[in-house]
Parts: C-alpha cells; sequence; structure tokens
C-alpha cells in the first residue's frame, strides 16, 4: 500500500496536518523509535481523477510535539519519514535559492561555495548578434536557465519577479546566509543572487532600450560541462516580450536595490525607463520565433499585452518613488484592463499576475480604486476557484488534471503565490474570512511537492526520503558526481510527454499525476529551471513567513 506525505516535514503549529494512503482503516503516527504518538481513522474515500486512484485523506493536526515520525497503516506499511518542527521549510526554502548559484554562467564554481560541484569559468567568449555579421555582444554572466545552457529574457524576469517580490512581501523568510561569493556583504543573498542576473540582463539590452530575446547557441549542446560547451553564442532577435519583461523588472529592482546600492539602482532605472521609451515607440507586438533550424528555447508567446501591463504597473510604481506623475502608466493599465485580459499567472507565458501583485501590494495605492478593485475581484476569484477544485480531488490540490503540462510543479506553486497574493488582498475586505482557507490551500501545494503526491517522489531534490534523483541538468549529467546538488525543483508530471523515452514508456490515457519518470533524458518531466524554483521559492517564504 502507499502513504503519501509530505517528506519533509510538517509546521509544528499548523492546525492540518495532512496525508493520503490508498487503503481505509485505522493510521498510527510513531516516533523514529517506533512509539505510538497518534492514531486515527482515514477520511472518506476519493476518486481521484488526477492520479485515477481512490484514496484516504488522513490529519494528524492535533500532534503538536516536535520530532521525527512515520505514519503506519492498517496493514503495517510505513510512510516515509518525516519531521514535525518549527520552521520546517527553512533548508529546503535556502537549498533553492542556493540552487540559483550552481546555475551562475561567465565565472568559476569554486569548491568553497559550490562544494563538490565545481566547474571552472564557462561562456566566456563573446557572443554575436544574430543575423548582423560583424557585430560582436559582450554577454558574459546570468544564470544557464535549466538544463540547457542557455540565457532567455522572459524565463530570467519572471524568476527575478518571483523572488524580489518575495523578498518584498516576506523579508525575514530570507534572513539566513547562503554561502555564496557575496554573503556576509550586509546585502540580503537573495539580492546578491538576483544580481548576478540583473548585471547580465543589462547586457541584453540594445542601444535604442529593445531587449534580445535570448542568448544561445544554434543547437542545445551535448552533455558536457559548461566551460567544455565551446559553441558561439548568439544574441538572436529583439522582441517587444522581453523589452516589457525587462522594463517591468529593472523596474521593480531600482526600488528594490535603492536603499542598498544607488549607484546600481539608477542604473537600472535609467534602464527600464529607456525599455518604455521603446515600448511606446513601438506599439505593436514583436513577438519571437526561433530561425528555421535552431533548436534552443524560444519561449514564443502569441502576445505582450500582459508584459506590457507588467511594465505599466512597474513604471508607475517608479514614477511614484520618484514623485513624478503616474498618470500615463496609469492610463496604460486601464487600457490594457479593459481588454478584460486575465490578471493572475505567474508564468514566463503570461506575467499579468506580476501587474497584479505590484498594483495590489502598493501601500501607496497608486492606481487608484477602479484599477485596484479590478485586480481585487480577478485575484480572489481565482483563489475562491482554486480552494473550489480542492475537494476534487484527494491532495487537496488546486488543480485540475488539465493543468499537468510541462513543468506543472510550476503551475502548483504559481498557484501558491496566486493564494498568497489573495491573503495579502483579502485582508480587510469581505474575503478576510477566508484567508485561512487560502493558507491551507497554499500548504497543500507545497505538501504535493514535497511527496505527497502518487509518484511518491519529492520533487526536490536532496530532500525527503525519495527525493527524485535524475534531473534533466547537464551539469549534473557531466560531473560524475553520484548526487545532484540539492534544492533542484523537477519539472513534474506532464500529461503529453514531449521527450522521446516519455512519450515511449507513458502510455496514452496514463492519469496526468502518474505521467513522471525520474530520468535524466526526460526533459519535458523532469528538467530543471531558474523560474520552476523561483516560484517555489515565494511559496515556502509565503509559509515560513506564517509559522509561528
Ligand atoms: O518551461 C517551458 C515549457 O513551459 C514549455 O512547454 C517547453 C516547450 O516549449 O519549454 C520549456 O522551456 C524550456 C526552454 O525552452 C529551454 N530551456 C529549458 C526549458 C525547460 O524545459
Ligand atoms: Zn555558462
Amino acid at each position: 500500500m502507499k502513504i503519501m506525505v509530505n517528506q519533509v516535514g510538517y509546521e509544528l503549529a499548523a492546525p492540518s496536518k495532512k496525508a493520503v494512503a490508498d487503503q481505509p482503516g485505522i493510521y498510527v503516527l510513531k516516533s523514529a523509535s517506533g512509539e505510538k504518538v497518534w492514531q486515527g481513522q482515514a477520511g472518506a474515500a476519493v476518486e481521484d481523477p488526477l492520479c485515477g486512484e481512490k484514496l484516504y485523506p488522513l490529519d494528524f493536526g492535533a500532534v503538536r510535539t516536535a520530532g521525527k515520525y512515520y505514519m503506519e497503516g492498517p496493514d503495517g506499511a510505513q510512510s516515509d519519514s518525516f519531521v514535525i518542527q518549527k520552521d520546517v521549510l527553512a533548508d529546503v526554502h535556502n537549498a533553492m535559492i542556493k540552487a540559483l548559484y550552481f546555475q551562475r554562467c561567465g565565472c568559476a564554481l569554486e569548491e568553497k561555495y559550490a562544494g563538490p560541484y565545481i566547474h571552472a569559468a564557462c561562456h566566456m567568449a563573446d557572443s554575436e548578434v544574430y543575423g548582423e555579421t560583424g557585430h560582436i555582444l559582450d554577454a558574459r554572466g546570468g544564470w544557464h536557465d535549466a538544463g540547457d545552457y542557455g540565457r532567455y529574457i522572459t524565463p530570467a524576469a519572471v524568476t527575478i519577479g518571483h523572488l524580489l517580490y518575495a523578498y518584498q512581501l516576506y523579508p525575514r523568510a530570507f534572513a539566513e546566509q547562503l554561502n555564496i561569493p557575496e554573503s556576509g556583504n550586509g546585502v540580503a543573498d537573495v539580492l546578491n543572487e538576483c544580481r548576478y542576473e540583473l548585471e547580465w540582463m543589462l547586457k541584453m539590452q540594445r542601444k535604442d532600450g529593445a531587449v534580445y530575446h535570448k542568448l544561445t547557441a544554434w543547437q542545445h549542446a551535448p552533455f558536457v560541462m559548461p566551460e567544455k560547451d565551446l559553441d558561439t553564442f548568439y544574441a538572436f532577435a529583439v522582441s517587444s516580450l522581453a523589452a516589457a519583461d525587462f522594463c517591468a523588472v529593472m523596474a521593480l529592482a531600482a526600488r528594490v536595490y535603492r536603499s542598498i546600492d544607488s549607484v546600481f539602482a539608477t542604473q537600472m532605472e535609467e534602464a527600464a525607463r529607456l525599455s518604455w521609451k521603446w515600448l511606446t515607440e513601438n506599439p505593436e507586438p514583436l513577438l519571437f520565433h526561433n530561425p528555421e533550424g535552431s533548436n534552443t528555447g524560444e519561449y514564443g508567446d502569441a502576445a505582450d499585452a500582459d508584459e506590457r501591463l507588467w511594465a505599466a504597473a512597474e513604471m508607475m510604481l517608479l514614477a511614484a518613488e520618484q514623485g513624478e506623475a503616474a498618470d500615463a502608466y496609469v492610463e496604460v493599465l486601464r487600457r490594457i484592463l479593459a481588454t478584460g485580459l486575465k490578471v493572475t499567472d505567474f508564468g514566463w507565458t503570461d506575467v499579468a499576475g506580476f501587474a497584479a501583485m505590484a498594483v495590489l501590494t502598493d501601500s501607496g495605492k497608486t492606481a487608484g480604486e477602479e484599477i485596484r478593485k479590478t485586480f481585487r475581484q480577478a485575484v480572489l476569484a481565482e483563489a475562491d476557484r482554486l480552494v473550489g477544485l480542492q475537494p476534487q480531488n484527494a491532495f487537496a490540490l488546486g488543480m485540475a488534471p488539465e493543468d499537468f503540462c510541462w513543468g506543472s510543479n510550476m503551475v502548483v506553486t504559481n498557484r501558491g503565490i496566486l493564494l498568497a497574493l489573495a491573503c495579502e488582498t483579502a485582508a480587510e475586505t469581505e474575503a478576510a474570512g477566508r484567508i485561512p482557507a487560502y493558507r491551507e490551500a497554499i500548504q497543500a501545494q507545497i505538501d504535493y511537492l514535497l511527496g505527497k503526491n502518487i509518484t511518491g517522489y519529492s520533487f526536490v531534490t536532496g530532500f525527503g526520503d525519495h527525493a527524485y534523483r535524475y534531473p534533466h541538468l547537464r551539469t549534473t549529467a557531466a560531473d560524475g558526481i553520484e548526487k545532484p546538488m540539492p534544492g533542484w525543483v523537477s519539472g513534474g508530471p506532464n500529461r503529453k510527454p514531449g521527450d522521446e523515452l516519455g512519450i515511449r514508456m507513458i502510455p496514452a490515457g496514463t492519469p496526468p499525476m502518474k505521467c513522471y519518470l525520474d530520468r535524466e533524458e526526460c526533459y519535458s518531466l523532469n528538467e530543471i529551471t531558474i523560474y520552476w524554483n523561483s516560484s517555489a521559492v515565494f511559496v515556502t517564504a509565503f509559509l515560513r513567513s506564517i509559522a509561528q
């Protein structure tokens, strides 16, 4: 039988602590030494559409004693072990941020920070602007995006967005040092790490304010260490998607870094203004398509209205910070909102949720009540929709079967972000009474990520008795080290596998949550990306902030 638990563990004071099992009956919580601590009856059966099984939820929230435990089923089967303790997510949260350090490009990873995961400086050559013979660009730096060595602006912006908003809202969750080269300089390490990426992003802006969509080789490198990848890197075409995301993130970062390094903040502010100018002079969408024959990531997108919305929201806040009139930006917000676009997502295709985040968490209420109300209603309606999905499956997940796409783990965590924003937004409204339900729903999303799911894997490397082991990640594939570096979030189950092995091994009709393989080859099921991590970091930051 199966007993699925959050393998990292449960917050000591949490009023409910949930597991799921595949048989009815009496379950016993035992301490690591086998002592009985709690027992309870499994809840009513749920026919689960996400995994296609009949499952039984368990809640041992009554247990309020810190320790290491496992759950024992009616037939003697045991769950993976887990702890119950205060601030239980601290280590996994910090590891998921530290993981970004391992993606640093254009420098060597040194043993004192990287432990065994060292490598020599990589991708040190100049790049070429694609299609412009002789146009050389120094675009060293930044983080490798994912399992590949490409660096792309729109996912970079989303990653920085997740992290900087989380830092602004929950600064206490970012107090620990992470043993990166800048640690101890008096600046929160999450900001030190983000700066590494921001410095690279600045290099991707063209003199006229447009921004190159991505910097990659023509084809993905084979599984070699990054310093062995000597292919030419190209800055491909500029796009309005990249320019708008860049503008939003530079404006946001200018505010966040103002008190830390005013020179750097001013540089980012000027970059944001220049891109905004380019955007206003180029109002038509300039989308991005890979040139024929190139197979590196496309991050294509059919519309740029959400990116422009986010840029307008952040330019508005920058203007307010500088004591300038913000009307022009507010007007853009109003115009784009009038099209009725969705404003509740935080992924690279759809960034409009970040505009909602910027507007709704602005203590100055710069956007005015009408616009704030539009965002507020959308956020609360989406939060209520997600809470409404929970009883439809056994994991209390805010997920429907069709949500298990490529990178579904970010759908899981981005919904945690939306629910967290709903918590911020609901206070002082008639929805305030629903905050406990939103919090419960956020916890369920993280429980799933950390092992309470049908695969039995914790989807974060190094965390849990059964953490997945074989991410699609070039450094891990090539470094000869047995274990992957800790703290990487897997893309997770994908009901339409897109890689050869996944397609071959997962029969059509497999329930969505079971469409997963812990195999290095499976880039559509088991890759890592910077933005899957950052999304999870936002959610663990929220949960740490409410833990007593
Ligand atoms: O994360 C992206 C996912 O949402 C898309 O469905 C998929 C196919 O277009 O691409 C993913 O992004 C990949 C990117 O193109 C290149 N670097 C690795 C990314 C993760 O698989
Ligand atoms: Zn590199």
